[in-house]
């Protein structure tokens, strides 16, 4: 293929003068790989050219065929217009017609505010060639369509172009040498890219677990066993002293089993968590309201990768001190409304220090040097509310790329009633905080819509480049 291909780049250049591929049915790295070879005898000159192309997503070709969700809503409202509680299926539609004007709500029912609304979207997508910048961000927005980066070469002949007349020989076969016949063979061009060998690459979340996981290794952390997705919510919320009032423990928030297969909870510290939550102790009121075992028994989704820290450091609690330094990476799980943003999961990333009388100064340290080793040298806190830490912090940082400031995470020190109460001596503490992998994740590969992501949407040619892209550590989220 390769040897056809540069034969066409000579024909057609002796017949234009200039050959431009961005028509051609060819792998761009296939073309590029000719192109280094004719070049690299100065037989062609080229000038790469890049460019956009908008494409339609599979909802945006639904949208181009059947028209748009708002348009269909309109199309479906009665002249006696529609009750509120009949839209619910429209959802989608019935929030672009309000943004458009196109509907009005009076009492119950939502009404036509047009006699007839042509339905832009769908003649956007019908012809992409004529939208704007503005426009495609918004189709953007909507997962109707993708920009891709494509880039064609502009081909131009090289000082040497027609003064090889002889064919050059790029292989040696038996026959060859069994004939014994003279031949030139071409000279090996130690500058071209090798071909791009079609095969796996990491999943661009993991690439950046794994790039999180170096960080968390240099700065001396062990990385923790994080395998309970499901749990006991006595982990997840009551050993982090969470009361059992506090509505992230409602089933609008969290995904609960109907299984009752419970793990084995510690028996004495059970009743000790129970003790703290009712009556209080070590310098605490506690939440003087009943605690029922049942709730701590229930099993759950966990919400956070904390439960597997309240794990970890009641067994620490039970052996002699020993400071340490832990972290996990993984999934976590929330009945959250989803959108361009947030889905049911996410991956969570939490480190923390146990150690004797840490401070608040302690955590602003550790949390200075790991961002930074994020590409974020500029950090600043701000006081804040967690359930079971105290004093707690959001984290935000500066993006020089971004040119702007954005929340990276949240931390503080468990409190007292959580640690104790596992058995740790008064002077021992400790600091912790989270962030999500998705964001950074969206960032480094601007991303507008974690579905681009994660999920069954994703373009698995996006996974295969990110996973060829060699990672920079100091380049990892500067971009
Ligand atoms: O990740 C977040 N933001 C972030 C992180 C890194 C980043 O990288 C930069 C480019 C280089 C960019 C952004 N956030 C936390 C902040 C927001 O995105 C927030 O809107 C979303 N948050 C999630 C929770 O929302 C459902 C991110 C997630 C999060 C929040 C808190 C924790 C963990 C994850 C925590 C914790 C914690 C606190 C104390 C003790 C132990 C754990």
């Amino acid at each position: 293929m390769e040897e056809e291909l540069k034969k066409k780049i000579i024909d057609e250049l002796g017949t234009k003068g200039l050959v431009n591929t961005e028509k051609w049915d060819v792998p761009s790295n296939v073309i590029h790989g000719c192109i280094l070879s004719l070049s690299s005898r100065d037989v062609v000159e080229y000038e790469k050219v890049e460019k956009s192309v908008v494409e339609l997503t599979q909802e945006g070709r639904e949208v181009a065929h059947d028209g748009s969700q708002e348009h269909a809503f309109f199309r479906k409202i009665p002249a006696e217009g529609m009750l509120i509680s009949e839209c619910e299926p429209f959802r989608v539609g019935r929030a672009f017609a309000f943004k458009k004007n196109w509907v009005k709500k009076d009492g119950d029912k939502i009404f036509r505010a047009q006699d007839n609304v042509s339905d832009d979207v769908c003649a956007m997508l019908q012809n992409l060639k004529s939208i704007g910048e503005n426009d495609v961000d918004m189709l953007k927005k909507r997962n109707l369509v993708v920009v891709k980066k494509m880039q064609y070469y502009l081909i131009r002949e090289g000082s040497k172009f027609g003064t090889e007349d002889k064919h050059l020989t790029t292989e040696v076969t038996a026959q060859m040498v069994l004939e014994d016949k003279q031949v030139d063979l071409k000279p090996f061009n130690f500058h071209t890219d090798g071909l791009v060998l079609p095969c796996g690459g990491l999943h661009p979340l993991a690439k950046l677990r794994d790039d999180l996981k170096i960080i968390f290794l240099g700065l001396g952390f062990m990385e923790m066993s994080t395998s309970n997705y499901i749990d006991a919510a006595f982990w997840n919320f009551d050993a982090l002293f969470l009361s059992q009032h506090h509505p992230a423990r409602d089933p609008e928030d969290t995904f609960y089993l109907e299984s009752d297969v419970l793990p084995d909870l510690p028996e004495k510290y059970f009743k000790d968590v129970q003790k703290i939550h009712e009556d209080g102790g070590f310098g605490s009121t506690g939440y003087k309201s009943a605690w029922k075992p049942g709730e701590a028994k229930k099993l759950m989704l966990r919400t956070h990768t904390t439960s597997e820290s309240a794990r970890q450091l009641y067994k620490m609690a039970q052996q002699p001190f020993c400071p340490a330094k832990l972290f996990s990476i993984d999934r976590v799980f929330r009945n959250e409304s989803v959108d361009a943003t947030h889905l049911a999961e996410f991956h969570q990333i939490e480190g923390l220090i146990v150690d004797k009388n840490l401070k608040l100064s302690h955590l602003m340290g550790i949390l200075e040097e790991f961002y930074r080793k994020l590409g974020l040298g500029k950090i600043k806190f701000k006081p804040a509310y967690n359930p079971y830490t105290e004093p707690s912090m959001e984290v935000f940082a500066y993006h020089e790329g971004l040119r702007r400031w954005m929340e990276v995470g949240n931390s503080g020190i468990f409190r007292p009633e959580m640690l104790r109460t596992m058995g740790f001596d008064e002077d021992v503490s400790v600091i912790a905080w989270g962030l999500s992998l998705e964001r950074p994740a969206m960032i480094r590969y601007k991303l507008n819509n974690i579905r681009d992501l994660l999920g069954h949407k994703v373009d698995i040619e996006f996974v295969k480049r990110c996973g060829i892209n060699a990672f920079d550590e100091k380049t990892a989220f500067s971009s």
